[in-house]
């Protein structure tokens, strides 16, 4: 055990060697990997895209003398090595894939945080008690392997590693294969088992919404996640001539796709004001003159409360089949993730790092979902926001200021170093 006040001078070297220009110059490196030409980034999990991120990650690893290994979901992990190294970690944790058009910042901040944590302390020529591993969680996002947060799921053991790896893609590609692909690309990083011991857990990302913009504050020291459901809907009809089947013969799968959703957004607005989001809509054959005979979408919903959210989930498959019409619907619920609130003494280690290091910082709820909610199962977890202009997200659009990135990985530099000085 380090004497507090001693790692708390320590915390204080870590803290003066935090870097806003590498972390700037890092993201900027990173997000050359899947960049468009609008300035976004299409880096989806297990592509090309995301493995040449990951082997930036590797190579920077290697630079400080970090020891890195994956798992059997293609996690990565970056370690620098306490005295204690039977120890359970302390880990830093956010993903490094993106959404199709995404921004730099969203998942890549907080790996970038983490490596700039352990690039500090190599620095300060300073050594942890406990280890201190960066990790980069596999496909978050879920824009090309559906439901997201594989990575944390199969790591804490809240979904089975088989039913992950045999999900595909729209193309038919297995989980399995492309986990395949990128851990044969590793050369030779070693594996190790999942679900391991985890002392804490600390995830940095982007506000994604606007509240600590306005409030001029670097810094937000989240409370918890606010629940979501999440379906995908098949609509079977029938196909026909647009100008010649009467509307009384029609089993029209576009029509009948409009009443679901009108009729879904209907019933989460009178929930309280639930979010409801369609995103994706396919239309088979998508022809203009031909009736559609079949549609795909999803449904996106998240709310707060998780009575609300619970009454919704029963009236969801009821309001669908309510207005198919004469249409045949198929229903599968991907995603059932209840609010969660973070552990009140990681909040509070976070809180008073920010207040000693003259930080200002405001406790914060995430409207958006991320991998900690997952980590919060398996030991006492918290996630740190700073801000984005606007709190623009999931969009080319993304951006962030690197005095706030900066402030951001200073709490967290302080808070990590603290937590692995016991
Ligand atoms: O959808 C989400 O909330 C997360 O940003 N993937
Ligand atoms: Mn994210
Ligand atoms: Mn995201």
């Amino acid at each position: 055990m380090m004497e507090a006040t001693q790692a708390a001078q320590m915390a204080g070297q870590i803290v003066e060697r935090v870097r806003r220009d590498r972390i700037w110059e890092r993201l900027q490196e990173l997000a050359q990997f899947g960049a468009l030409s609008d300035g976004g980034v299409n880096r989806q999990a297990l592509t090309t895209a995301d493995m040449n991120a990951r082997a930036q990650m590797v190579r920077w690893a290697h630079g400080l003398n970090l020891q890195v290994f994956t798992d059997a979901i293609a996690n990565l992990f970056i370690r620098l090595e306490g005295e204690h190294a039977d120890w359970p970690p302390i880990l830093i944790g956010s993903h490094l894939d993106t959404q199709p058009n995404g921004g730099r910042f969203d998942g890549a901040y907080g790996v970038i945080a983490g490596l700039e944590v352990l690039n500090a302390i190599r620095d300060s020529e300073q050594r942890p008690l406990r280890s201190i591993e960066v990790v980069a969680w596999t496909n978050e996002e879920a824009s090309r392997f559906a439901p997201g947060m594989m990575g944390s799921q199969a790591f804490t053991g809240r979904w089975a590693l088989p039913e992950i790896l045999a999900i595909r893609d729209a193309s038919g590609v297995s989980v399995e294969h492309a986990v395949a692909q990128v851990l044969a690309a590793d050369m030779g990083i070693p594996h190790r088992p999942l679900k391991r011991p985890v002392a804490a857990c600390i995830e940095p990302h982007i506000e994604q919404g606007p509240l600590l913009e306005e409030a001029a504050m670097p810094v937000g020291i989240v409370t918890g996640i606010q629940g979501t459901l999440r379906y995908r809907v098949r609509v079977i009809g029938a196909a026909g001539h647009a100008g010649t089947v009467p509307r009384t013969a029609r089993r029209d799968a576009l029509m009948a796709t409009i009443a679901m959703i009108q009729a879904v957004d209907a019933l989460c607005e009178r929930e309280q004001d639930s979010l409801y989001t369609t995103g994706m809509l396919e239309i088979m054959p998508n022809a203009p003159s031909v009736i559609p005979a079949e549609t795909y979408f999803s449904i996106d919903v998240r709310q707060r409360d998780n009575t609300v959210l619970d009454r919704l989930r029963r009236a969801i498959p009821e309001t669908l089949a309510a207005h198919a019409g004469r249409c045949a619907i198929d229903v599968r619920e991907i995603v059932h993730a209840e609010s969660i609130e973070f552990s009140e003494s990681i909040r509070e280690h976070l809180a008073g790092s920010a207040d000693v290091l003259g930080i200002p910082s405001m406790p914060i709820f995430s409207s958006a979902g991320h991998d900690a909610r997952h980590l919060n199962y398996l030991c006492p977890t918290g996630m740190l926001f700073v801000p984005c202009r606007a709190g623009i997200s999931h969009s080319p659009d993304e951006s962030a200021n690197p005095e706030d990135l900066e402030a951001g990985t200073k709490v967290l530099a302080h808070a990590v170093w603290r937590l692995a000085s016991h």
